[in-house]
């Protein structure tokens, strides 16, 4: 009728998030009995397949440095558990696709390659080692907004380009906050940054900022009619804005030990309502409201309708939704 298998866990020594729990099937893999079966293989610098299932006598994964080819595979099965346990915990979905079958991560991609991408075709994940300073591509943040990349394939299936490509980036940067918050790593603790631990530009800044996401020098703070034809990782920049103004509020804010400042741009300020409440309106109107052709004023009217029916019209929680979208340029 079934088999039967014991939820199992090994120890994962990660490069990013210390000691760690990590799922895995006996005599041993990094199969995540617990989460669908997700599996972690190595590629050993290939570049399509599987390449193998990690596999070793004895349930601990990797040593915290790179150079063991077993760390990076922790970083990743790791990343993918929190990401399966927001999503279970706090969204009630099991799953990617929301039918408690777990998809797969593949670590060692390609040589010196510096970068991670989700793949619709395989439903898999991957991760490149990085190259100079920029450091392994599988910290919690990055393994997230992939994974994130897939939820959205499963759901609004956001096309890949134009606003709706924008929107799409977003997804992945504001679940990737939220998945790091969720889990409270103390080596990693939740922010508004994407990437920070991989020092990908080599002077210590992260990929992407969501409270002014002008930081980075390319990515744009603000709607503005053209920002279709931008790349789809700056158009991202208002949502990302926009969920961190809903979240936190406007002007200069510590959380964690990292400092922001966020403006809007009509000057207005902004008062927050949690992260929690902010990330509950994104998934709700990204599984309930959003579809493939959704634009960033199709993304206000949905989110404006989603908190009107979680928190009623005239709710604080509305009129916030609807002052972080003036204060990113996107009006009614
Ligand atoms: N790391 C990138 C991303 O997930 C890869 C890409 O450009 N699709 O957005
Ligand atoms: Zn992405």
């Amino acid at each position: 009728l079934f088999e039967w298998q014991a939820v199992h866990n090994g120890t994962g020594n990660t490069q990013y998030s210390g000691q760690v729990t990590l799922g895995s099937a006996p005599s041993y893999t990094l199969t995540d009995t617990g989460r669908g079966n997700h599996k972690t293989y190595n590629l050993n610098r290939g570049t399509s397949g599987t390449g193998t299932l990690f596999s070793g006598a004895d349930d601990i994964w990797g040593d915290g440095t790179p150079q063991n080819l077993e760390t990076a595979g922790a970083d990743a099965h790791y990343g993918a558990a929190l990401t399966w346990d927001y999503f279970k915990n706090v969204h009630g979905r099991s799953g990617i696709k929301g039918d408690g079958v777990g998809a797969y991560s593949r670590v060692h991609y390609g040589n010196a390659y510096v970068n991670a991408f989700w793949t619709d075709s395989c439903f898999c994940m991957t991760y490149g080692d990085g190259a100079g300073n920029a450091k392994p591509l599988t910290s919690i943040d990055v393994a997230a907004h992939e994974m994130s990349h897939g939820i959205t394939s499963a759901t609004a299936r956001l096309v890949y380009s134009g606003e709706s490509g924008g929107l799409n980036e977003a997804t992945s940067d504001i679940f990737a906050a939220a998945v790091e918050f969720h889990a409270n790593n103390p080596q990693d603790k939740g922010d508004y940054l994407v990437g920070e631990k991989i020092d990908i530009r080599g002077n210590g800044t992260p990929l992407r900022y969501m409270d002014k996401p002008s930081r980075d020098g390319s990515s744009k703070d603000a709607w503005y009619s053209g920002i279709g034809g931008i790349d789809v990782h700056y158009s991202s920049g208002p949502a990302n804005h926009w969920f961190y103004l809903l979240s936190e509020g406007s002007g200069a804010k510590t959380v964690n030990g990292v400092n922001y400042d966020s403006p809007t741009s009509d000057g207005l300020p902004v008062t927050g309502i949690g992260r929690d409440k902010a990330a509950l309106i994104w998934y709700k109107a990204l599984t309930t409201k959003f579809t493939s052709t959704t634009n960033y004023a199709a993304a206000r009217t949905g989110t404006v309708a989603v908190a009107t029916e979680l928190y009623g019209a005239g709710s604080a929680e509305v009129k916030a939704v609807e002052h972080a979208w003036a204060g990113v340029n996107v009006g009614s």
